[in-house]
């Protein structure tokens, strides 16, 4: 039954295209960087899954709590036909959106895309069989290059959670509003999860949880290169690391070497002096005016700009 569920329009050479692209920019930069696209591998996904049920990492639950408090609203006020979940992995918390949509909405059609495979497998599979009124169409894609690729027509609801959008820096934050903005019509809605500015106290320990279960998930994408790429990357041999950059108000990931090492790859030999770094993920944190001001400079309208009674993520429904 999957295979009718999913649009497969990133082919898997595409995909592999692009990894060794990023792959070779980054292990050949002056600071040595990665993608955290290429996290999520099936592995991956499960370990961020477990991410998402840490009692650290605050996101889920209190992104959960506005859409708890919301959803009829968002159902009520967008009156979308075509909800679009960029991004969508487990699509967990949508299921609060669906549910919202057969009570008082009238949605025809749920369109999850993610980069993930297996992620995207699993939930169309799960939601078709939890809502039999809808038609479920899951694109395999990525977000930063398939926005053209939605599905026209209806009113679209297009909805992008768990403070995803903080991966973006800020210039492609930039673009890929942009381009979100010309894949819509006025009259379409943007839905975007934003996780908020705040003690680094908090925010840090989100990204090095106490069990460790964040570090594995960070080493895992030298696994994914390991096996995609025929690396000779030694997961063990790097330190994961989460810190708080200040001036950027973000997160950044890191995996450390412990020692001097010549990894090959590509056909490439990337040395690490010990103590270097690998950037994995950059997630930025947000402030209301900030996200009001880069959805005005793409063309958006702010709706509601909703938190969770803590006060420590935003979502924002905005009008194109
Ligand atoms: C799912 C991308 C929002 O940036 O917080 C979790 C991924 N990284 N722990 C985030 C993640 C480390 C997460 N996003």
């Amino acid at each position: 039954m999957s295979a009718e569920l999913l649009e497969i329009h990133l082919e898997e050479q595409d995909l592999g295209r692009s990894l060794r692209q990023d792959v070779r920019a980054g292990l050949t930069a002056e600071e040595k960087w990665l993608s955290p696209k290429w996290f999520y591998d099936a592995r991956g996904s499960q370990l961020f899954e477990e991410i998402t049920r840490l009692a650290e990492y605050y996101q889920t639950q209190a992104e959960r709590a506005v859409l708890v408090d919301r959803a009829a609203e968002i159902a009520t006020v967008s009156g979308a036909k075509t909800l679009i979940e960029l991004g969508s992995g487990s699509s967990e918390k949508t299921r609060l959106l669906l549910d919202a949509f057969t009570r008082h909405g009238d949605l025809g059609t749920f369109v999850p895309l993610d980069v993930s495979v297996s992620a995207l497998r699993e939930s169309t599979d799960r939601i078709a069989a939890d809502y039999p009124g809808l038609r479920v169409r899951g694109i395999v894609g990525d977000f930063t290059r398939h926005l053209d690729r939605l599905p026209a027509g209806g009113r679209r609801l297009v909805v992008f959670l768990g403070g995803t959008i903080g991966n973006l820096l800020p210039a492609e934050r930039g673009e890929f509003l942009a381009a979100m903005r010309a894949a819509l019509e006025s009259g379409d809605w943007l839905l975007v999860g934003t996780d908020l500015v705040k003690d680094p106290a908090v925010v840090v320990p989100a990204y090095d949880d106490a069990a460790g279960v964040t570090a594995e998930f960070n080493r895992n994408v030298l696994q994914v290169i390991n096996r995609e790429l025929g690396a000779d990357f030694d997961p063990a041999a790097f330190d994961h690391v989460a810190l708080w950059n200040p001036e950027q108000e973000w997160i950044e990931m890191r995996l450390r070497a412990r020692h001097p090492m010549r990894v090959r790859v590509l056909g490439l030999e990337v040395v690490f002096a010990a103590g270097e770094d690998l950037r994995t993920e950059v997630s930025a944190k947000f402030r209301p005016e900030g996200i009001a001001a880069e959805l005005r400079q793409a063309g958006f309208v702010t709706n509601e700009f909703w938190t969770d009674p803590a006060g420590l993520f935003g979502v924002t429904l905005a009008r194109a």
